[in-house]
């Protein structure tokens, strides 16, 4: 990359089942055919001591209160901030399956309150994009069975989606919204388009914080 041009900092987010991984998958796919530096992520990231305790709690296999676990999801993003931040800053662009929003939405659909749940995000790196899938959580349940995990639930991600709904809003400059119920191929080329124009327009932009 040409010296002082950063990467892009973009996330995914959405219920279970909306396509992240696949339409994740794709955007990285692109990028590397165009030459474009880039690493695909995600939170929770399992294989630090934190996101070893964070993978016990998903699989059922530990007991956490509800505080604890959202607190070791945001350090668990936390203690990856300094390496995210460097990537970036070295010109590589990030794709994200996950961040901060999935962090409040979870917590907020279990009744805790939302400005605490958000509160420990803050000073995180701002995502320069979040392409949000949605899809009504009875459709996404239709896809198929939901897996074993703790919150893979239709009930429940119906209640996460509201939280989504709910950031989405507030956050529209920089919050995409998708019907994650379209075909890969067509949601894959509205993000690809929108990735295009992106790259170009942050990369002599500073990195943002959470706020
Ligand atoms: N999840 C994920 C949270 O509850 N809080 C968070 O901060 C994050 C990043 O973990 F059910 C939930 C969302 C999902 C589960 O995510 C595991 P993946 O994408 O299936 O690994």
């Amino acid at each position: 990359m040409s010296a002082g041009k950063r990467g892009a900092l973009i996330i995914f987010e959405g219920c279970d089942r909306s396509g992240k991984t696949t339409q994740s998958r794709l955007l990285v796919e692109l990028l590397k055919s165009k030459d474009v530096p880039v690493q695909a992520m995600n939170f929770p990231e399992r294989s630090s001591n934190i996101g070893q305790v964070i993978n016990s709690y998903l699989t059922n296999s530990k007991d956490l209160s509800d505080e604890v676990i959202h607190l070791m999801f945001s350090a668990n993003r936390w203690e990856h901030m300094n390496q995210l931040k460097q990537k970036l800053l070295e010109g590589k662009t990030l794709i994200v399956d996950r961040y901060s929003y999935s962090g409040v939405a979870y917590s907020a659909a279990k009744g805790l309150d939302f400005d605490w749940c958000y509160a420990p995000e803050r000073g995180l790196l701002k995502p320069d994009a979040v392409f949000y899938l949605r899809a009504p959580a009875s459709d996404l349940a239709s896809r198929g069975q939901y897996g074993e995990e703790r919150y893979e639930k239709a009930e429940f991600q119906e209640r996460v989606a509201k939280v989504f709904d709910r950031i989405c809003s507030k956050e529209a400059s920089y919050w995409h919204q998708f019907d994650a119920s379209q075909p890969a191929e067509d949601l894959h080329a509205q993000i690809a388009s929108i990735t295009d124009e992106l790259l170009p327009k942050v990369a002599t932009q500073p990195l943002d914080k959470l706020s």
